[in-house]
């Protein structure tokens, strides 16, 4: 699937230069931080007041910061300080049930305190940052689609729990047309108790979150836009770090640290505490994380420090509510969930805008066991999220880049995505810099670790010439058993297969290795895209060039390296091209 994905993280060995020492040393240091933009371009920069006249976030090592709030004593409930809860041996029906239902372990999530605290995982650092006395005000907007209620309502009180009240204009709850009894009237009621803080908005049918998210933008009324999804949990002062940026700049997108929250137990678990990583993407645009090169690091005084990143997930960040608008939002003809990240962070950074992580802000995301709820009605002939990176690819990225990407899915070739002619214009209207600019300045990582795919020689299924049996993952995945055959189903996924024109076999972002010079397996592809297939046309067969041998199915529909023989019709591949639409 093309879901993007936490197991795929990517992450480099390099070690980090920079320490990230506790802070022991109590004379008064104080160093300014406008360090981020390092750019020549001084058009990189909306924000034209000089720099004296921007409100300062200031480091003062040993004083607490001024939005610092009182460490709060974890309680002794379940769950507690971010602790994990189990389920009970007469509770696991009813569990499974609800991990079917939502993705998440719901009785476990039942048992846990709606105010819960969870550890503080930000590096002590942040504690000494002095930020704005004066901070535009956030809406935090969370758009749910048939969420379950615990997780739902506890992001609600963290949010308030854990957020400057004054800071904390509203919480703008749209319901993107759930079914679920609890989200109705049972909602509005509960959140009353919140004296309006929250309000609560439905749709009259389903959006999908992006457009959900945008239509809790216009409805939004405060200075900037939170967004966090509808099972998220903040770590302490989480709020201010991200205004600030800001304040500071109201054209930088400010992205918090996302740690983990357990589907099952709901254990807190921070990500990245010493090393700073930052959103990336390989060229099947799936998300990717990666270590920030020092290129980068450098440029700040701090460990913690804001550092800027090509893109970001998508789910939680910050930005200036009118800028929002002024970038066009999210393209109106992407559609229900994907590929959003990537049009608003090519859109801002293209057009002069930037993306900042802030170590400093951390906030909890609980990432589902799989994904509960379906995309409704669609309107695509191809997986809607493949459609949406088409209008982003088509839009955003130039004519050498928009290849890798067709290489890399080529089924969706010249499928029809519609008008993109408004963002076509707005690219021109704003001046926005190229796809190379971006590549060659922001995001330079990602050709170190996806260079440009050489063409395709042949793609689509890897079908036998006597019988309807098609090469399938057969289930496996990376570091798994062999891959065999399986009776075709014409419909791409695990049975569509890569070959390039260096010799390297891939099934989306996977690629196939013989082992022990005989059965076939899965595994995460190199960073150089090569390898030792072919394809020979004339006698259909596949070969493996280092091994000297070819692809046969057996009787069992395995699949196994034999010493090649053109006569032998169980070494013969009709390859098909499979298209959707
Ligand atoms: O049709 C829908 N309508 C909705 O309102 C589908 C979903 N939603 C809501 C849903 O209830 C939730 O609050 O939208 C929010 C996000 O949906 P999830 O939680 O099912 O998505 P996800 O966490 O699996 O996916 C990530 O990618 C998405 C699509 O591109 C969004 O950008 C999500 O916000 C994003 N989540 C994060 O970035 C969290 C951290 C990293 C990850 C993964
Ligand atoms: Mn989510």
């Amino acid at each position: 699937s093309t879901r993007s994905s936490r197991d795929s993280v990517l992450k480099f060995q390099a070690k980090d230069a920079v320490d990230n020492s506790l802070v022991d040393d109590v004379k008064e240091q104080v160093v300014p931080l406008p360090l981020v933009n390092n750019f020549n371009d001084n058009d990189m920069v909306h924000d034209k007041r000089p720099e004296k006249d921007r409100p300062k976030t200031v480091m003062k090592k040993g004083v607490t910061g001024n939005y610092e709030p009182a460490p709060v004593h974890p309680g002794s409930g379940p769950g507690e300080n971010g602790e994990p809860v189990y389920t009970a041996m007469d509770e696991r029906t009813r569990a499974d049930q609800t991990i079917r239902e939502y993705g998440f372990n719901m009785v476990n999530s039942d048992k846990i305190s709606l105010d819960r605290t969870v550890p503080d995982t930000r590096m002590d650092e942040c504690k000494y940052w002095h930020y704005p006395e004066k901070l535009p005000t956030a809406s935090v907007i969370l758009v749910f689609h048939n969420e379950g209620w615990s997780t739902l309502v506890r992001t609600v009180h963290s949010v308030i729990n854990t957020t400057p009240s004054h800071l904390l204009h509203e919480v703008v709850m749209v319901d993107d047309f759930s079914d679920k009894e609890h989200l109705k009237d049972k909602l509005d009621q509960y959140m009353t108790r919140f004296n309006g803080k929250v309000k609560i908005y439905r749709n009259e049918e389903r959006l999908g979150l992006i457009r959900t998210r945008t239509r809790g933008a216009e409805l939004a009324t405060g200075e900037v836009i939170v967004f966090l999804d509808a099972h998220c949990e903040g770590n302490p002062n989480w709020l201010p770090p991200l205004l600030a940026r800001i304040a500071y700049d109201r054209t930088i997108m400010a992205v918090p640290i996302v740690d983990g929250i357990d589907w099952d137990n709901f254990r807190y678990r921070p990500v990245y505490t010493t090393t700073h990583h930052r959103g990336i993407f390989e060229w099947g645009f799936l998300y990717k994380e990666s270590q920030v090169p020092q290129r980068e690091l450098t440029t700040r005084t701090y460990h913690s420090e804001p550092y800027k990143s090509p893109t970001h997930a998508g789910g939680l960040f910050a930005m200036d509510r009118k800028y929002f608008f002024e970038m066009g939002g999210y393209d109106p003809g992407m559609q229900i969930w994907g590929g959003e990240n990537f049009e608003l962070s090519f859109k801002i950074w293209q057009c002069g805008g930037s993306i900042e992580w802030v170590p400093c802000s951390r906030v909890g995301h609980v990432y589902r066991n799989h994904m509960p709820y379906g995309f409704g009605k669609v309107d695509a002939k191809i997986p809607v999220i493949l459609l949406n990176y088409m209008r982003v690819v088509e839009v955003w990225l130039d004519d050498e880049f928009k290849e890798y990407f067709y290489t890399r899915e080529p089924s969706v070739r010249g499928y029809p995505i519609g008008d993109i002619s408004k963002q076509l214009e707005f690219k021109k209207e704003h001046n926005c810099k190229s796809f190379k600019w971006f590549m060659e300045n922001v995001a330079y990582e990602v050709f170190e670790r996806f260079p440009p795919l050489p063409r395709n020689k042949v793609w689509g299924e890897f079908k036998t010439v006597d019988g309807n049996k098609c090469w399938d993952t057969v289930g496996q995945s990376v570091g798994g058993g062999p891959i065999g055959a399986y009776y075709c189903h014409h419909a791409g996924g695990n049975q569509m297969f890569r070959l390039n024109m260096k010799g390297q076999l891939a099934l989306g972002e996977r690629c196939l290795q013989a082992k022990n010079g005989d059965t076939i397996h899965i595994h995460f592809c190199e960073t150089q895209p090569q390898g030792f297939w072919d394809y020979d046309e004339s006698t259909k067969q596949v070969k493996h060039t280092e091994h000297n041998s070819c692809v046969e199915i057996g009787k069992d529909d395995s699949l196994h390296l034999q010493p090649c023989d053109s006569s032998v019709s169980r070494q013969q591949w009709e390859i098909n091209e499979v298209r959707s639409w």
